[in-house]
Protein backbone atom coordinates (compact mmCIF):
# COMPACT_ATOMS: atom_id res chain seq x y z
CA UNK A 1 0.00 0.00 0.00
CA UNK A 2 2.68 2.45 0.72
CA UNK A 3 4.43 1.88 -2.38
CA UNK A 4 1.94 3.31 -4.69
CA UNK A 5 1.51 6.79 -2.40
CA UNK A 6 5.33 7.87 -3.89
CA UNK A 7 4.62 8.51 -7.38
CA UNK A 8 0.85 9.86 -7.01
CA UNK A 9 1.34 13.11 -6.10
CA UNK A 10 3.29 13.47 -9.76
CA UNK A 11 1.20 11.77 -11.72
CA UNK A 12 -1.99 14.34 -10.19
CA UNK A 13 0.48 17.51 -11.14
CA UNK A 14 1.15 16.55 -14.20
CA UNK A 15 -2.64 15.67 -14.92
CA UNK A 16 -3.00 19.32 -13.55
CA UNK A 17 -0.60 21.17 -15.86
CA UNK A 18 -1.71 18.97 -18.94
CA UNK A 19 -5.55 20.23 -18.26
CA UNK A 20 -4.39 24.13 -17.90
CA UNK A 21 -2.73 23.78 -21.08
CA UNK A 22 -5.37 22.22 -22.62
CA UNK A 23 -7.59 24.69 -21.40
CA UNK A 24 -5.58 27.63 -22.60
CA UNK A 25 -4.72 27.69 -26.05
CA UNK A 26 -1.76 29.99 -25.87
CA UNK A 27 -0.19 28.64 -23.60
CA UNK A 28 -0.66 25.80 -25.66
CA UNK A 29 0.91 27.34 -28.55
CA UNK A 30 3.73 28.51 -26.29
CA UNK A 31 4.14 24.91 -25.31
CA UNK A 32 4.76 23.71 -28.66
CA UNK A 33 6.80 26.84 -30.07
CA UNK A 34 9.45 26.02 -26.84
CA UNK A 35 9.22 22.52 -28.11
CA UNK A 36 9.69 22.71 -31.63
CA UNK A 37 12.85 25.68 -30.57
CA UNK A 38 14.35 22.97 -28.35
CA UNK A 39 14.45 20.03 -30.83
CA UNK A 40 15.89 22.25 -33.54
CA UNK A 41 18.62 23.06 -31.05
CA UNK A 42 19.56 19.84 -30.57
CA UNK A 43 19.26 18.61 -34.01
CA UNK A 44 21.57 21.84 -34.74
CA UNK A 45 23.71 20.39 -32.39
CA UNK A 46 23.94 17.06 -33.51
CA UNK A 47 24.98 18.12 -36.61
CA UNK A 48 27.67 19.77 -35.70
CA UNK A 49 29.19 17.36 -33.59
CA UNK A 50 28.91 14.79 -36.33
CA UNK A 51 29.52 16.45 -39.34
CA UNK A 52 32.67 15.06 -41.04
CA UNK A 53 35.77 16.53 -42.47
CA UNK A 54 34.54 16.20 -45.37
CA UNK A 55 31.39 17.54 -45.28
CA UNK A 56 32.35 20.32 -43.93
CA UNK A 57 35.43 21.39 -46.38
CA UNK A 58 32.98 21.04 -48.92
CA UNK A 59 30.53 23.34 -47.62
CA UNK A 60 33.22 25.94 -46.71
CA UNK A 61 34.28 25.71 -49.87
CA UNK A 62 30.70 25.90 -51.54
CA UNK A 63 30.56 29.24 -50.06
CA UNK A 64 33.46 31.39 -52.19
CA UNK A 65 32.86 31.74 -55.99
CA UNK A 66 36.69 31.14 -56.39
CA UNK A 67 39.55 29.46 -54.25
CA UNK A 68 43.81 29.18 -54.87
CA UNK A 69 44.40 25.22 -53.94
CA UNK A 70 48.47 26.75 -52.81
CA UNK A 71 51.27 23.66 -52.90
CA UNK A 72 54.04 24.23 -50.99
CA UNK A 73 57.60 25.22 -52.98
CA UNK A 74 58.62 22.33 -55.36
CA UNK A 75 55.11 20.60 -54.80
CA UNK A 76 56.01 16.45 -54.52
CA UNK A 77 53.47 13.97 -56.32
CA UNK A 78 51.48 14.02 -52.66
CA UNK A 79 50.68 17.81 -52.57
CA UNK A 80 49.67 17.71 -56.23
CA UNK A 81 47.23 14.99 -55.74
CA UNK A 82 45.82 16.58 -52.46
CA UNK A 83 45.79 19.92 -54.56
CA UNK A 84 43.43 18.28 -57.72
CA UNK A 85 41.22 15.93 -54.96
CA UNK A 86 40.89 19.01 -53.24
CA UNK A 87 39.82 21.42 -56.54
CA UNK A 88 37.59 19.21 -56.95
CA UNK A 89 36.10 19.04 -54.10
CA UNK A 90 35.63 22.46 -54.68
CA UNK A 91 34.02 22.01 -57.91
CA UNK A 92 31.64 19.56 -56.49
CA UNK A 93 30.73 22.63 -54.67
CA UNK A 94 30.33 24.65 -57.33
CA UNK A 95 33.53 26.65 -56.64
CA UNK A 96 35.96 27.56 -59.25
CA UNK A 97 39.41 26.25 -58.11
CA UNK A 98 42.95 27.63 -59.33
CA UNK A 99 46.07 25.34 -58.41
CA UNK A 100 48.82 27.45 -57.63
CA UNK A 101 52.49 26.44 -56.56
CA UNK A 102 55.84 28.72 -55.58
CA UNK A 103 59.18 27.49 -56.58
CA UNK A 104 59.39 24.66 -59.44
CA UNK A 105 58.22 21.28 -60.42
CA UNK A 106 61.95 19.82 -61.63
CA UNK A 107 62.62 16.32 -60.50
CA UNK A 108 61.50 14.20 -63.14
CA UNK A 109 59.07 11.62 -61.08
CA UNK A 110 57.18 15.12 -60.66
CA UNK A 111 57.36 16.55 -64.14
CA UNK A 112 55.97 12.97 -64.81
CA UNK A 113 53.13 13.13 -62.61
CA UNK A 114 52.11 16.76 -63.94
CA UNK A 115 52.37 15.77 -67.98
CA UNK A 116 51.20 11.93 -67.47
CA UNK A 117 47.80 13.58 -65.39
CA UNK A 118 47.59 16.52 -67.35
CA UNK A 119 47.40 18.83 -64.45
CA UNK A 120 47.12 22.29 -64.67
CA UNK A 121 49.18 24.21 -62.28
CA UNK A 122 50.58 27.76 -62.70
CA UNK A 123 53.75 28.68 -60.74
CA UNK A 124 53.95 32.18 -58.77
CA UNK A 125 56.35 34.11 -57.40
CA UNK A 126 54.71 36.72 -55.16
CA UNK A 127 50.91 36.65 -53.35
CA UNK A 128 50.07 39.36 -56.11
CA UNK A 129 49.72 36.22 -58.34
CA UNK A 130 47.62 34.34 -56.52
CA UNK A 131 44.17 33.96 -58.49
CA UNK A 132 41.99 34.09 -55.66
CA UNK A 133 41.07 36.06 -52.22
CA UNK A 134 40.52 32.47 -50.64
CA UNK A 135 43.64 30.80 -49.84
CA UNK A 136 43.43 26.56 -49.56
CA UNK A 137 47.03 25.53 -48.11
CA UNK A 138 47.55 21.53 -49.17
CA UNK A 139 50.49 19.81 -47.63
CA UNK A 140 52.04 22.31 -45.76
CA UNK A 141 50.16 24.37 -42.73
CA UNK A 142 51.80 27.80 -42.95
CA UNK A 143 52.28 29.19 -46.61
CA UNK A 144 55.76 29.88 -47.70
CA UNK A 145 58.59 30.32 -50.45
CA UNK A 146 57.05 33.44 -51.95
CA UNK A 147 57.00 36.98 -51.96
CA UNK A 148 54.12 38.22 -49.14
CA UNK A 149 53.84 34.15 -48.02
CA UNK A 150 54.24 35.65 -44.30
CA UNK A 151 51.04 37.59 -44.61
CA UNK A 152 48.71 35.17 -46.17
CA UNK A 153 45.91 34.33 -43.57
CA UNK A 154 44.67 30.88 -45.39
CA UNK A 155 40.80 30.10 -45.68
CA UNK A 156 41.21 26.80 -45.43
CA UNK A 157 45.02 23.88 -44.48
CA UNK A 158 44.46 20.10 -45.03
CA UNK A 159 48.10 19.16 -44.27
CA UNK A 160 49.76 15.96 -42.58
CA UNK A 161 52.81 17.75 -41.08
CA UNK A 162 53.41 19.10 -37.40
CA UNK A 163 52.42 22.35 -37.40
CA UNK A 164 50.41 25.63 -35.77
CA UNK A 165 49.04 27.31 -39.44
CA UNK A 166 44.98 27.24 -38.86
CA UNK A 167 42.71 28.18 -41.72
CA UNK A 168 40.00 31.39 -41.17
CA UNK A 169 37.14 28.53 -42.29
CA UNK A 170 38.42 25.15 -41.80
CA UNK A 171 41.76 23.11 -40.14
CA UNK A 172 42.48 20.09 -40.72
CA UNK A 173 45.98 18.80 -40.06
CA UNK A 174 47.30 14.62 -38.93
CA UNK A 175 50.30 14.47 -38.54
CA UNK A 176 50.02 10.70 -37.71
CA UNK A 177 48.71 9.98 -41.43
CA UNK A 178 51.31 8.83 -43.94
CA UNK A 179 50.08 11.42 -46.55
CA UNK A 180 47.70 14.65 -47.25
CA UNK A 181 46.56 12.57 -50.01
CA UNK A 182 45.04 9.76 -47.38
CA UNK A 183 42.97 12.52 -45.55
CA UNK A 184 41.57 13.98 -49.36
CA UNK A 185 40.35 10.70 -49.80
CA UNK A 186 38.51 10.16 -47.09
CA UNK A 187 36.82 13.27 -47.61
CA UNK A 188 35.47 12.06 -51.02
CA UNK A 189 33.80 8.62 -49.48
CA UNK A 190 32.60 11.28 -46.46
CA UNK A 191 30.86 13.11 -49.41
CA UNK A 192 29.82 10.08 -51.14
CA UNK A 193 31.66 10.65 -54.01
CA UNK A 194 32.63 7.30 -55.01
CA UNK A 195 35.57 6.18 -57.51
CA UNK A 196 34.37 5.54 -61.18
CA UNK A 197 36.45 4.77 -64.32
CA UNK A 198 33.79 5.32 -66.74
CA UNK A 199 31.22 7.99 -65.56
CA UNK A 200 32.68 10.74 -63.97
CA UNK A 201 29.48 12.81 -63.90
CA UNK A 202 27.76 9.76 -61.26
CA UNK A 203 31.03 8.75 -59.67
CA UNK A 204 32.22 12.50 -58.95
CA UNK A 205 35.70 10.83 -58.62
CA UNK A 206 37.40 10.42 -61.66
CA UNK A 207 40.33 8.26 -63.29
CA UNK A 208 42.69 11.29 -62.68
CA UNK A 209 41.84 12.22 -59.46
CA UNK A 210 41.89 8.90 -57.66
CA UNK A 211 45.13 8.01 -59.56
CA UNK A 212 46.88 11.30 -58.88
CA UNK A 213 45.83 10.51 -54.65
CA UNK A 214 47.26 6.95 -54.77
CA UNK A 215 50.34 7.90 -56.43
CA UNK A 216 50.65 10.97 -54.20
CA UNK A 217 50.25 7.92 -50.75
CA UNK A 218 52.43 5.55 -52.28
CA UNK A 219 55.37 8.20 -53.14
CA UNK A 220 54.95 9.97 -49.96
CA UNK A 221 54.91 6.30 -48.21
CA UNK A 222 57.60 4.80 -49.82
CA UNK A 223 55.14 2.60 -51.29
CA UNK A 224 53.52 1.79 -48.57
CA UNK A 225 56.42 0.67 -46.34
CA UNK A 226 57.62 3.91 -44.53
CA UNK A 227 55.20 5.94 -41.77
CA UNK A 228 52.23 4.77 -42.72
CA UNK A 229 48.63 4.29 -40.84
CA UNK A 230 45.73 2.60 -41.59
CA UNK A 231 44.05 5.00 -43.16
CA UNK A 232 46.79 4.91 -46.15
CA UNK A 233 45.94 1.38 -46.72
CA UNK A 234 41.78 2.18 -46.63
CA UNK A 235 42.33 4.99 -48.91
CA UNK A 236 44.49 2.77 -51.36
CA UNK A 237 41.39 0.26 -51.59
CA UNK A 238 39.03 3.19 -51.85
CA UNK A 239 40.78 4.58 -54.38
CA UNK A 240 41.35 1.24 -56.56
CA UNK A 241 38.35 0.59 -58.75
CA UNK A 242 39.16 3.92 -60.73
CA UNK A 243 43.43 3.80 -60.81
CA UNK A 244 44.91 4.06 -63.80
CA UNK A 245 48.06 1.40 -63.59
CA UNK A 246 49.41 2.43 -66.84
CA UNK A 247 49.59 6.46 -65.71
CA UNK A 248 50.98 4.97 -62.37
CA UNK A 249 53.50 3.43 -63.94
CA UNK A 250 54.79 5.95 -66.49
CA UNK A 251 55.01 8.22 -63.87
CA UNK A 252 57.19 5.96 -61.63
CA UNK A 253 59.23 4.93 -64.57
CA UNK A 254 60.25 8.52 -66.25
CA UNK A 255 63.29 8.77 -68.37
CA UNK A 256 65.79 10.80 -66.08
CA UNK A 257 68.19 13.49 -66.95
CA UNK A 258 71.54 13.02 -68.05
CA UNK A 259 73.31 15.16 -65.05
CA UNK A 260 71.06 13.11 -62.29
CA UNK A 261 73.05 10.08 -63.56
CA UNK A 262 75.84 11.95 -63.83
CA UNK A 263 76.12 13.40 -60.46
CA UNK A 264 74.79 10.26 -58.50
CA UNK A 265 78.00 8.72 -59.80
CA UNK A 266 80.28 11.60 -58.82
CA UNK A 267 78.59 10.82 -55.50
CA UNK A 268 79.37 7.58 -55.44
CA UNK A 269 82.50 7.78 -56.64
CA UNK A 270 84.02 10.70 -54.77
CA UNK A 271 82.23 9.39 -51.16
CA UNK A 272 84.01 10.02 -48.06
CA UNK A 273 83.00 6.85 -45.47
CA UNK A 274 83.77 7.06 -42.30
CA UNK A 275 81.41 3.57 -41.00
CA UNK A 276 78.69 3.97 -40.68
CA UNK A 277 78.58 7.56 -42.42
CA UNK A 278 79.05 9.00 -45.56
CA UNK A 279 79.76 12.65 -47.09
CA UNK A 280 79.89 13.18 -50.52
CA UNK A 281 80.65 16.39 -52.05
CA UNK A 282 79.96 16.71 -56.05
CA UNK A 283 81.10 20.24 -56.39
CA UNK A 284 78.97 22.18 -59.62
CA UNK A 285 76.15 21.16 -60.58
CA UNK A 286 73.31 23.29 -62.37
CA UNK A 287 70.29 20.76 -61.95
CA UNK A 288 69.62 21.16 -57.77
CA UNK A 289 67.53 17.62 -57.55
CA UNK A 290 70.59 15.63 -58.62
CA UNK A 291 71.68 16.06 -54.87
CA UNK A 292 68.48 14.50 -52.58
CA UNK A 293 68.43 12.06 -55.62
CA UNK A 294 72.31 11.36 -54.86
CA UNK A 295 71.81 11.39 -50.69
CA UNK A 296 68.70 8.62 -51.87
CA UNK A 297 70.82 6.65 -53.88
CA UNK A 298 73.78 6.77 -51.40
CA UNK A 299 71.83 5.34 -48.63
CA UNK A 300 71.46 2.37 -49.82
CA UNK A 301 74.99 1.26 -49.71
CA UNK A 302 75.78 -1.62 -47.40
CA UNK A 303 76.82 -0.27 -43.82
CA UNK A 304 76.01 3.55 -44.41
CA UNK A 305 73.09 4.68 -42.37
CA UNK A 306 73.64 8.13 -42.75
CA UNK A 307 74.64 10.26 -45.53
CA UNK A 308 75.00 13.83 -46.52
CA UNK A 309 75.49 14.78 -49.89
CA UNK A 310 76.70 18.51 -50.88
CA UNK A 311 76.74 20.47 -54.54
CA UNK A 312 76.97 23.84 -55.71
CA UNK A 313 75.37 26.43 -57.82
CA UNK A 314 75.08 29.88 -58.20
CA UNK A 315 77.66 30.75 -55.19
CA UNK A 316 75.75 28.66 -52.36
CA UNK A 317 76.41 25.07 -51.30
CA UNK A 318 73.29 22.64 -51.50
CA UNK A 319 73.36 20.04 -48.58
CA UNK A 320 70.70 17.32 -48.14
CA UNK A 321 70.89 14.83 -45.70
CA UNK A 322 69.05 11.43 -45.15
CA UNK A 323 69.04 9.01 -42.13
CA UNK A 324 67.84 5.36 -41.69
CA UNK A 325 70.16 5.39 -37.96
CA UNK A 326 67.93 6.28 -34.76
CA UNK A 327 71.03 7.93 -33.59
CA UNK A 328 70.86 10.59 -36.42
CA UNK A 329 68.45 13.21 -36.35
CA UNK A 330 69.32 14.73 -39.81
CA UNK A 331 67.97 18.00 -39.63
CA UNK A 332 69.54 18.62 -36.23
CA UNK A 333 72.97 17.51 -37.49
CA UNK A 334 72.63 20.06 -40.45
CA UNK A 335 71.60 22.65 -37.87
CA UNK A 336 74.38 22.49 -35.58
CA UNK A 337 76.86 22.24 -38.43
CA UNK A 338 75.63 26.04 -39.88
CA UNK A 339 75.29 27.68 -36.48
CA UNK A 340 78.26 29.23 -36.56
CA UNK A 341 77.86 30.41 -40.50
CA UNK A 342 75.36 33.22 -39.92
CA UNK A 343 73.93 33.99 -43.47
CA UNK A 344 73.34 29.61 -43.87
CA UNK A 345 70.65 27.63 -43.33
CA UNK A 346 69.30 24.21 -42.24
CA UNK A 347 66.82 22.12 -41.19
CA UNK A 348 64.52 18.71 -41.63
CA UNK A 349 63.49 15.77 -39.89
CA UNK A 350 64.67 13.03 -38.36
CA UNK A 351 65.14 10.96 -41.45
CA UNK A 352 66.19 13.82 -44.13
CA UNK A 353 67.37 17.42 -44.09
CA UNK A 354 68.57 19.96 -45.98
CA UNK A 355 70.43 23.59 -45.98
CA UNK A 356 72.06 26.00 -47.93
CA UNK A 357 75.28 27.65 -47.12
CA UNK A 358 76.66 30.78 -49.06
CA UNK A 359 80.20 30.46 -50.49
CA UNK A 360 81.04 33.64 -48.93
CA UNK A 361 81.02 32.28 -45.55
CA UNK A 362 83.81 29.44 -47.35
CA UNK A 363 87.27 30.28 -46.50
CA UNK A 364 90.40 28.90 -48.45
CA UNK A 365 93.65 28.07 -46.94
CA UNK A 366 93.93 27.71 -43.19
CA UNK A 367 93.75 30.57 -39.56
CA UNK A 368 90.69 32.57 -40.67
CA UNK A 369 88.64 33.23 -37.57
CA UNK A 370 85.44 33.24 -39.60
CA UNK A 371 83.86 30.58 -41.72
CA UNK A 372 85.21 27.31 -42.68
CA UNK A 373 86.74 25.41 -45.19
CA UNK A 374 85.27 23.20 -47.34
CA UNK A 375 87.49 20.24 -45.60
CA UNK A 376 86.73 21.71 -42.22
CA UNK A 377 82.62 21.56 -43.41
CA UNK A 378 83.20 17.78 -44.31
CA UNK A 379 84.82 17.11 -40.49
CA UNK A 380 82.13 19.16 -38.81
CA UNK A 381 79.61 16.77 -40.69
CA UNK A 382 81.21 13.76 -39.38
CA UNK A 383 81.16 15.31 -36.44
CA UNK A 384 77.84 16.10 -35.93
CA UNK A 385 76.94 12.81 -36.77
CA UNK A 386 78.71 10.59 -34.89
CA UNK A 387 77.24 13.39 -31.83
CA UNK A 388 80.66 14.80 -31.18
CA UNK A 389 79.72 18.16 -30.80
MN1 LIG B 1 52.94 14.97 -47.95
Amino acid sequence: MAQVQGPAPVGDALDRAVGAVLADPLLAIAVLLVSAALVLLVLLLVRRLFVTEGVALKRALGKLDQVVVLMHPNPDPDAMAAAVGVARLAELADTEPILQFPGQIRHQENRAFRTVLDLDLEPIESAMELGAQQVVLVDHNEARGFEGADRITPYAVVDHHPGDGTGSAFTDVRPDYGASASIVAEYFRQVGARPARDDPEVGMLDTTVATALLYGILADTAHLTRGCTRAEFDAAAFLYPAVDEDALDRIANPQVDQEILDVISRAIADREVNPPYAVSDVGDLSNLDAIPQAADELLTLEGVTAVVVIGEKDGMLHLSGRSRDDRVHMGNVLQTVVEELPAAEAGGHARMGGGQIPLEEMVEGEGSSEGVTREELHGRLFDALVGDV
